[in-house]
């Protein structure tokens, strides 16, 4: 098919640009786009194709969120109060709560559970734009858990139309009854179920939370030399909360992202602009968690780090389904422009995932798109709760 008469924002200039051309058209041929320029240029060899007219509407590239931990039992309501009366998110983990309350309530919890409880979520998702999913297991922290966690999120990817891409997180949280033996915990548990977890093609990349709560850099780097030896990729929760040279260990692992990185120094940054590691920016959880260390967004910028925009949507640093939010939140408490928001929601998103089809519109692209009731994209991240998704285009099916 032709679309014809909208605004295409194809995300692939220098620098972060929307690159839009206006008075588009797109030709969408086998689920690929085919053809995108200015409407008076199409050939004619696609004359005789069905066109749809867009109406002037904006169309990008489907959006993408690339970090999330939409698989989980349970909600953490109340310790958002308990929060909110002052304690720290480090103090609840410390006091058992945190990510461990969320690990009672998945363990409990069957396969189909826990997909119905993620599927209002990801509706949410998708009805905003998004056409890939990263899911993330990490409230198991023991193998049958950590693995029907990834099972569930391989079923979410087959009952909506979405791409789900998974990451291994066991080394999320020590365990209680691994309490004070983390190293133990890495190889009895973490490795092995890792190991089992690829042999069932349950796995497309490699994550952790590197951080005085979670996992030292050394515990981390055990985990990564296996990840390299099954050739996953991996990516790393580094700098959340302080600075463990999180972020410059994973880029010497040749890391798709580093994600969160608050605490991240020039020393990282330029790590991860040697590796080509994307910094995934978490704005959800820096607002939730009331951080007030914002990430190093200039150095950033200076070294040529390409920056991506999730939500990190879990049940404790980030209830928050909205990536349209998430772009709003980057521009206004991190001063990212709209325009970098919206590359980190497609085209950084797709790299921190390792997806090279996706993300920009440009001929031999999945025609994933997103069609906006909009004029100008920066429409997308400068509203606040409002979804102006006129129609999603997945796999070059309107
Ligand atoms: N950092 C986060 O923000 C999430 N995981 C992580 O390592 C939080 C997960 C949770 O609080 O349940
Ligand atoms: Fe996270």
């Amino acid at each position: 098919m032709v679309l014809t008469a909208c605004r295409a924002a194809t995300m692939l200039g220098e620098k972060e640009a929307y690159s839009l051309i206006d008075d588009a058209a797109l030709v969408l041929e086998s689920g690929r786009i085919a053809w995108v320029g200015a409407q008076s240029d199409l050939p004619a060899q696609y004359g005789a194709y069905m066109v749809h007219d867009m109406g002037g509407r904006l169309i990008t590239p489907a959006l993408i969120d690339c970090h999330t931990h939409v698989v989980h039992g349970g909600n953490r309501a109340a310790e958002f109060e308990m929060r909110l009366q002052g304690a720290t998110y480090e103090e609840v983990a410390r006091a058992g709560g945190g990510i461990i309350s969320t690990v009672t309530a998945t363990r409990k919890a069957s396969q189909e559970a826990l997909v119905a409880a993620a599927l209002p979520f990801v509706d949410a998702m998708i009805a905003e734009g998004v056409s890939v999913i990263e899911i993330k297991s990490g409230y198991g922290l023991e193998a049958d858990t950590e693995l029907r966690m990834l099972r569930a999120a391989r079923a979410i990817g087959t009952k909506r139309p979405v791409l789900v891409r998974t990451s291994y997180l066991a080394a999320h949280a020590i365990p209680p009854e691994y309490k004070g033996r983390a190293d133990a915990y890495v190889d009895e548990v973490c490795i092995p179920t890792l190991r089992v977890a690829h042999a069932q093609g349950l796995v497309d990349a490699v994550d952790g939370f590197c951080e005085g709560i979670a996992f030292s850099p050394a515990q981390m780097e055990r985990i990564f030399v296996v990840a390299k030896e099954l050739d996953l990729p991996i990516k790393l929760h580094a700098e959340q909360l302080s600075n463990l040279g999180g972020a410059a260990l994973a880029a010497r692992y040749g890391a798709m992202s580093a994600d969160h990185l608050e605490y991240l120094d020039e020393a990282g940054v330029k790590a991860m602009a040697a590796a080509g590691t994307v910094a995934v920016i978490l704005p959800g959880a820096f607002y939730t968690l009331r951080e007030t260390q914002m990430p190093p967004i200039d150095l950033l910028r200076q070294h040529g780090v390409a920056m991506a925009v999730a939500t990190d949507m879990n049940p404790g640093s980030s209830p928050m389904s909205s990536l349209l939010l998430a772009m709003n939140m980057a521009c206004t408490l991190f001063r990212m422009t709209p325009a970098e928001a919206l590359a980190g929601a497609t085209i950084h998103a797709a790299r921190a995932l390792g997806l090279t089809d996706r993300g920009t519109l440009a001929p031999g692209q999945a025609a994933d798109l997103a069609v906006w009731a909009c004029d100008h994209p920066a429409e997308l991240a400068y509203r606040i709760g409002f979804n102006p998704l006129h129609q999603r285009i997945i796999g070059g099916a309107l």
